[in-house]
This record gives C-alpha cells, sequence and structure tokens, in this order.
C-alpha cells in the first residue's frame, strides 16, 4: 500500500468512525438506549483519537474526540453552563497512569511525587447545583458540556440533595458538580416493581438512574430512590475555592453535600496504582456501580497551571476497570431443568472473553425475559458479567441481526424426563411437572443441594460424580448417599479407593449436623438459610415443625402464605416424611438442646462484617454471631448493632463511622462474644 492510498483509507476510516460514534453517542446519551458495550465505544473512540493524531490535518472541529455526549432533549429548558462541564480522558492500563504521572510532572516542572486525590468513577449521570445564597436554584445535566437540560425539579426530588446548604455564611454563587446515581439495591426494587405493573425493566443502575432524571413528571422522579455524589465544582463567586480538591470535597462535607467517603490523597504513581488496586478489591462491596476510579492533582493551583487539552483537564484521569460487557453471537438457546423443575432459557454463546473470563452460556431469566428483550438464535448480543454472578444477556444489538435469526420457542415437554411442562398464571417461571423421581434434572439438582457446603457439607461430591450416581442408578435420594459402599464408589470414572474412601468418611462426618442445616439441605422451595434457621429456631425441633399447623406456620417471623404452604406441602408429602425418616435412620442426627428457642446473648443484634479479618473467616465469624443469636446483615444502616471490620474494609466501615455505630476488631469481637453486654 503507498502512502497516498493508506491517507486515502485512513481519511476514509475517520469518517466512519466519527459517524459511528456520532450515532452511539446519541443513542446513549440522548435516547439512553444504548448500542454497544461501553468498552467497544472505547476502543472506536481510541482509534479515532490515534488517527487524528496521525493526521493532525484531518482533525475537525466537530469531532466526537472534540465534544462529549449529544445534544440536550429537546423537552427540557436549555441550561447554558457558565462554566463548561468538562470530560475526562481514561487510561486503562498501568502504562497509561504512569505516562498521566509524566506529563503532570513534566508540566509543572516538578521532579518529586505529585500529590493526588483520588476518587471513584461513579456509573451515574453528572450534574451541576446552583446554589445562590446557599439556596438550590437550579440543576442542569451535562448536556454537550456547554448546554444542558433543566431537571431541577427532578432534582428537588432527591432526598440526597440538600435544598439549602448548612451554613450560615454560604458563597454567593456556587456550582456544585456531581453524579446522580441509583444504588444497586434501589435498583433491584424499582425493577421489581417495573415487573409487578408489567412495565418494562431497567438495564441497569446508570439507565434508571438517567430515565428517572429525565421524566418530564417530577412525581415519577420522586419514587425512584436517587443518590448524588459531588465531585468538583464550576462557577464560584463570594467564596474563596480551597486549595486542594481534597479540601473542597471536605468543605462540600460540611455544607450537607453528598461526597463518597471511598477516596484518598496519595504520593506519586504508585499511590494512585495502590488505590486502583483497593478499590477493585473492594467494589463488588460497594453499593452502587463504578466502572473506574478518578485521579486528579490535588493542589488547585497546579491543576490550574496544567490547563486543559482539547474539552479535558490535563490534571485529571479516569482509571477505568476492564470491561465486564462484551458482544457476541447466539449459537442457540436451551433450557436447564432446576432442583425445583424451573425451567430457565439459555443462550449459548460464540466463546467471548468478558473481564477476562471465557463465556460460553448466558442466562435469560425466564421466558418474559427471552420475549421482553427479543432475543433471538443469531443475533448479536451484549453479554454482561457482573463479579461472580452468573453472565447474563443484557440486550441484542438490533442493527446487527441477521435475517434468518430465529424467535426461540418455549419446550412443552422437559427434555430431561419428558413430563409436561407447566407454569402457573401468576408466575415467570415454567417447571417441569415430573417431581424429582421423575426428573434426573430435578434429582440431580436436589441431591447437589444437599451435599452443598452450607447445607450437609460433604466434600468430595462433586457435580460429576453425583451426575454418574445418578445415571446408574446408585442414588435418588439423598438417603441413598449413606448406603454406598467403597467398591461401588471405587468403580465409578475418576474415583479411586483413596478418593472413594475420603467420601465415605465425609459422608459419616456430614451425619453430624444441625437443625437449620437440615432443613435447609431438604430443599422446601421458598426455605433458603435465612429461613430454615428461623424455622428451626422458632420450632426447636424438627418434629415440632413437621407437625406446625397452618397457623403456626404464618406466626414465624419472616413467613408469609406462600413459604408456608410450601413447607406444609413438603412436609405433607409421605415420599419426604420417608426419606426424613431414612436420614434418620441413616445415622443423621443433630443436638437440638443447641438450637435455644429463647433469648440468647446476642438476640436483637445485628452485625455487619467487612473486610479480611486477621484468623477467622467470614463465615466462621458469622457462625459465631448466630450461635449466639446474633444476625448478619450484607450492608449497614441505623439498625446495624455493630460492625465488625478487618483489613480493606471498605465503605461499610465508612458509613458505620458515619453513623456513629460501634466498630469491632477481631479481638473486640471476640471479647463482645464471651461477654455480652
Ligand atoms: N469522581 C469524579 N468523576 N468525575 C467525572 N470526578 C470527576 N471529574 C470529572 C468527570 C467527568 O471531570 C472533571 C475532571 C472535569
Amino acid at each position: 500500500m503507498n502512502a497516498a492510498t493508506g491517507h486515502e483509507s485512513d481519511r476514509a476510516r475517520i469518517q466512519w468512525l466519527r459517524e459511528e460514534l456520532n450515532r452511539h453517542a446519541h443513542a446513549y446519551y440522548v435516547l439512553d438506549q444504548p448500542t454497544i458495550p461501553d468498552a467497544e465505544y472505547d476502543a472506536l473512540f481510541i482509534e479515532l483519537q490515534q488517527l487524528e493524531i496521525k493526521h493532525p490535518e484531518l482533525m475537525s472541529v466537530d469531532s466526537p474526540t472534540q465534544r462529549v455526549g449529544g445534544a440536550p432533549l429537546p423537552e427540557f429548558a436549555q441550561v447554558q453552563h457558565d462554566v463548561p462541564m468538562l470530560s475526562i480522558n481514561n487510561g486503562f492500563s498501568e502504562d497509561d497512569i504512569r505516562a498521566f504521572d509524566r506529563r503532570v510532572s513534566e508540566g509543572l516542572g516538578q521532579s518529586g511525587d505529585i500529590e493526588y486525590a483520588c476518587e471513584l468513577k461513579f456509573d451515574g449521570l453528572a450534574i451541576n447545583l446552583r446554589y445562590v445564597d446557599g439556596v438550590l436554584v437550579q440543576a442542569a445535566t451535562r448536556g454537550d458540556g456547554s448546554a444542558g437540560e433543566d431537571v431541577t425539579a427532578n432534582i428537588r426530588t432527591i432526598r440526597a440533595i440538600p435544598l439549602r446548604l448548612m451554613t450560615d455564611n454560604p458563597p454567593a454563587v456556587i456550582d456544585v458538580r456531581g453524579e446522580v446515581l441509583m444504588f444497586k439495591a434501589d435498583f433491584a426494587r424499582l425493577n421489581q416493581r417495573q415487573r409487578e405493573a408489567d412495565l418494562k425493566e431497567f438495564a441497569n443502575p446508570r439507565n434508571a438512574a438517567a430515565g428517572s432524571l429525565r421524566q418530564l413528571d417530577s412525581r415519577i422522579t420522586a419514587q425512584r430512590s436517587l443518590r448524588f455524589f459531588a465531585y468538583g465544582v464550576g462557577r464560584l463567586d463570594g467564596a474563596a475555592l480551597p486549595e486542594t480538591h481534597s479540601a473542597l470535597l471536605d468543605w462540600y462535607s460540611a455544607l450537607g453535600i453528598p461526597v463518597c467517603t471511598e477516596r484518598a490523597v496519595v504520593p506519586g504513581a504508585d499511590g494512585l496504582l495502590t488505590f486502583f488496586n483497593h478499590i477493585g478489591a473492594v467494589r463488588a462491596s460497594l453499593d452502587y456501580d463504578i466502572d473506574g476510579v478518578v485521579y486528579k492533582v490535588n493542589r488547585v493551583a497546579q491543576q490550574q497551571a496544567l490547563g486543559f487539552v482539547s474539552r479535558a483537564p490535563r490534571f485529571a484521569m479516569a482509571h477505568k476497570f476492564p470491561a465486564e460487557e462484551a458482544t457476541t453471537t447466539v449459537l442457540d438457546i436451551s433450557v436447564q431443568v432446576g432442583r425445583t423443575g424451573a425451567i430457565t432459557p439459555v443462550a449459548r454463546l460464540a466463546p467471548v472473553s468478558v473481564g477476562g473470563v471465557t463465556v460460553t452460556n448466558a442466562t435469560l431469566h425466564n421466558e418474559d425475559e427471552v420475549r421482553r428483550k427479543d432475543i433471538r438464535i443469531g443475533d448479536n448480543v451484549i453479554v454482561r458479567r457482573a463479579g461472580d454472578v452468573i453472565p447474563e444477556v443484557v440486550a441484542h444489538v438490533p442493527e446487527r441481526r441477521p435475517a434468518d435469526a430465529r424467535v426461540f420457542e418455549m419446550p412443552t415437554a422437559c427434555p430431561v424426563c419428558g413430563s409436561v411442562i407447566v407454569r402457573p398464571e401468576d408466575e415467570a417461571v415454567a417447571r417441569c411437572s415430573g417431581g424429582w423421581l421423575k426428573c434426573a434434572a430435578q434429582r440431580k439438582g436436589g441431591l447437589q443441594h444437599f451435599v452443598s457446603r452450607r447445607a450437609m457439607d460433604i466434600e468430595g461430591l462433586g457435580e460429576q460424580l453425583i451426575e454418574q450416581l445418578v445415571d446408574r442408578g446408585l442414588v435418588t435420594t439423598p438417603a441413598d448417599f449413606y448406603k454406598l459402599g467403597l467398591i461401588a464408589l471405587a468403580e465409578l470414572d475418576r474415583m479411586a479407593e483413596k478418593s472413594a474412601q475420603n467420601v465415605l468418611d465425609a459422608l459419616a462426618h456430614s451425619k453430624s449436623t444441625t437443625l437449620p442445616r437440615f432443613i435447609y439441605a431438604l430443599g422446601i422451595r421458598h426455605v433458603g438459610e435465612s429461613t430454615a434457621k428461623t424455622l428451626a429456631r422458632h420450632f426447636g425441633t424438627l418434629d415440632a415443625l413437621m407437625a406446625a399447623s397452618e397457623e403456626e406456620m404464618l406466626a414465624v417471623e419472616d413467613v408469609g402464605p406462600v413459604v408456608a404452604q410450601s413447607i406444609l406441602g413438603f412436609f405433607h408429602d409421605p415420599l419426604n416424611r420417608e426419606l426424613i425418616a431414612q436420614l434418620r435412620a441413616a445415622g443423621v442426627h443433630w443436638d437440638e438442646s443447641i438450637v435455644e428457642r429463647d433469648a440468647q446473648p446476642l438476640t436483637g443484634k445485628t452485625f455487619v462484617l467487612t473486610g479480611t479479618l486477621p484468623n477467622l473467616k467470614r463465615d466462621e465469624a458469622q457462625a459465631l454471631i448466630e450461635a449466639a443469636g446474633g444476625k448478619v446483615s450484607g450492608s449497614v444502616s441505623k439498625k446495624t448493632s455493630y460492625v465488625v471490620a478487618g483489613e480493606e474494609a471498605g465503605s461499610k466501615l465508612a458509613k458505620a463511622e458515619s453513623l456513629g455505630i460501634p466498630v469491632l476488631d477481631e479481638k473486640a469481637f471476640l471479647q463482645l462474644l464471651e461477654n455480652p453486654a
């Protein structure tokens, strides 16, 4: 290829990239309907930036690299920002961050470590809040950076945002900048409500926050539990700007403006990378989604000296986490049968790496979800992996749908046992009607649940072994496990005498269990670990539980009519009663005297565990609390009695401190157990 044609093809590519990015940005920022994953957008954006650097003569003021976001929606009044709302440059690797730090040092002519303020990059919507004489008078979205939409009425409904600043001496004018977002738990609740009302669900908390803020009817926004974290400033009249970014955030906090507590001031590039790794480790435990962290030169004078390049400041950089979304093709949609007979459609995918893990299957949850998202066989889809949650199909990419894409038909018969699949009218989930005696999938699922760590905790009885035991007819019910002998086990594939003996030892060991574990292991529908514990505590003995009437069952805390019916139905079934008798006859037992029914030392106390304790594993700490009658919760609230914090404790610790909840280290925790107040 000669230089001229290379130039021509670059020109064409630049043109195409600009159009493509404009289209995706419009779909994302204006329509709130993302068409491609962020990572793909970022890759196209970087490619365009690099081509524009290579060919400065092809640079254009209307390139997507020269502006932020899209045009404001026409329905809202436009607000001109007095100080433009800038964008932020992204970095993805250690090299990017070290290069940023070098540029800053060179720009300032400083040889020692630069002082940086580190924050989180929230996955929400950037907002400008204008306070005049301490009163909130206007709120606007970022829009294209120069002008946004007036969302004052909606913002006023967000309780986290003060209508008046907490000071007797407010600045004449201050533009507080930050992000409106929705917490994960609020998002789950909102989607639950949407489902119940037969309304469209939101794809993620960011879309839910955007959809909620862009409501023309602010009464709807008021029902949507939005949050806000401040991280910047625009116009400021009648007060001096603090000397550092961290002092600005402290000032905000003092004024009653929410500021995220996950922040730090660190020296140099190594400090930045340590913060990044720390946040990466606590990310999953945060109450909200983030897509990276943000680094800013802390000293405002230095920020001002560095200035801007294009529409982004030189003093800041976002360090993004690796993508956890990717696009791939749906090769087929099949169904899986769970232990309760639930039929789950699963997309079989062309293998794709999502956040470093190869994904070949992703759940489609249920038939309604397949229809709602309109996922077809052959579609190009966006797949998401969040933490250790099962990968899911988020959406299909309409413009990449092949002409021969096929609509998924829910089978009418169970693919495993052939029994009829039924779906009660008021339920989203269809189920195989075969039951565990007829349906091997349900049998295997139930057996796997029985042996699982939180149930009977039988080590060595993995999925493949259970598969063989069921397929060879050696095990039908959990009681059959205890009838297995060494010879039968040792004959199985991938088993030797030693491993067979280990399984037998684990089975023997499991016979000595606890009542809550045993109840949970039975796999009663709607009875999870927590309900099993409540039932054990309430009834004290298995016989009392099995003999309970409907009225008695409904008197149990957290047991409603659906759960009560499920439990009563289970114990009414002669096959289940026979199973329990066989398990007891095989020697499965527990000490009923230790399931105290009356108040224990920690009854009524709620604990939150965060970080890594020096000696106790999380499970062990939880078991100690529960054995003493306490409860363990996943999030800190005013109702939390104690937070037990270890190393790398994250936002939960900060929240506890802000609410004045006692925080215990491992030693103090153990002392409390020994000597409850
Ligand atoms: N935490 C934080 N997020 N965020 C996003 N700070 C921050 N700053 C930004 C953006 C776009 O921009 C300024 C650096 C101008």
